[in-house]
């Protein structure tokens, strides 16, 4: 372990975009990135041939970083923009990563979006694979972008005019099976133990691309102006058109993988189907800004605030 890190710090060198290539997984999400060593050494040029392939396939991933720790993660996640601290709620890792180690049902095994019963968003998530069972544990990445695309017309009109709340409060019987809610690292007392709802536009115009996306995933608790049943008639409609499988990439993780998605424009779901085997995954979080909507509208809060999670309090560097 020491041995692999002196290495890596020793003879990082910049990788020239030149060396570097992008290739598509899936036809509306999803690519790999080849050719880099991650580390917070690279080019500028580098970076944003990364960033733009993120942006433009909305999850990439990178195989073969062993030579990453959480400290060289945390290096390469800030040449994306300010990180946020681990989580606004869970402390499983260190104060910037958010340790998510299971041996058997976990959290993420349901259609979600990072943390949007805050205000900012999270732009960017950074997955490092850090112990990765020998079958099962993938995860499934959606293109929020394209499913507002391929909207029907008079779905779009509904659609465009319409908020949701979001809360880390939000229905866990609707989303998981008894037997998942069962997660060693955190209990639902420390996931809520602060109260978070923010009013969210459902068509968010994203801040980089121009791109309408759908705001959505299992922290939506309910749509403003409708009953908890129709809610619940409209979150199905729309999720399914999310999570089509054709609008979907999967990836089957190896020791060492990285996944990066553009948290604005996508869900996931971590399927929990590898037994009692060892999984943990180590996250980094890059900052995202409030959600416009189509009409220019910004997110409002209407519980709890996140100013500490975006580290306005200056409590480190
Ligand atoms: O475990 C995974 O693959 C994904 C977990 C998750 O939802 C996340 O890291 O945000
Ligand atoms: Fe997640």
């Amino acid at each position: 372990m020491t041995i692999q890190i002196e290495r890596t710090s020793s003879t990082t060198t910049p990788t020239s975009p030149a060396g570097l290539s992008v290739h598509k997984v899936g036809g509306r999400v999803g690519a790999r990135i080849e050719g880099v060593q991650l580390s917070g050494d690279l080019s500028e040029d580098t970076v944003a041939v990364i960033r733009d392939a993120i942006l433009k396939h909305k999850v990439v991933f990178f195989g073969d970083q062993h030579h990453l720790d959480d400290e060289t993660q945390i290096a390469f996640g800030e040449r994306l923009g300010p990180l946020t601290t681990a989580h606004p709620t869970v402390n499983t890792g260190s104060s910037r990563v958010l340790s998510l180690k299971a041996t058997k049902g976990m959290a993420a095994n349901s259609w979600h979006t990072d943390v949007t019963f805050v205000d900012r968003v999270p732009a960017f998530s950074i997955l490092r694979g850090a112990t990765i069972p020998e079958y099962g544990g993938n995860t499934v990445w959606a293109n929020t972008a394209t499913a507002y695309e391929a909207l029907p017309e008079s779905l779009k009109a509904l659609v465009d005019g319409l908020w949701a709340v979001h809360s880390n409060d939000y229905d866990y019987a609707n989303s998981f099976d008894t037997e998942d809610q069962n997660n060693p690292q955190y209990t639902r007392e420390e996931f809520t133990r602060v109260l978070y709802k923010t009013e969210h536009p459902v068509v968010r115009v994203h801040p980089e691309t121009s791109e309408r996306t759908l705001v959505l995933g299992h922290f939506v608790q309910k749509f403003v102006g409708f009953n908890p049943k129709e809610s619940a008639i409209l979150f199905n409609l729309l999720q399914d058109r999310v999570t089509k499988l054709e609008n979907t990439v999967r990836w089957h993780w190896r020791q060492g993988d990285v996944a990066i998605w553009d948290n604005r424009a996508t869900q996931h779901y971590a399927v929990a189907d590898f037994d009692t085997q060892l999984r943990e995954v180590r996250r980094i979080t890059v900052q995202g800004d409030v959600p416009v909507s189509i009409d220019g509208r910004r997110s409002r809060v209407l519980e709890g605030s996140a100013d500490v999670y975006n580290r306005l309090d200056e409590l480190i560097r």
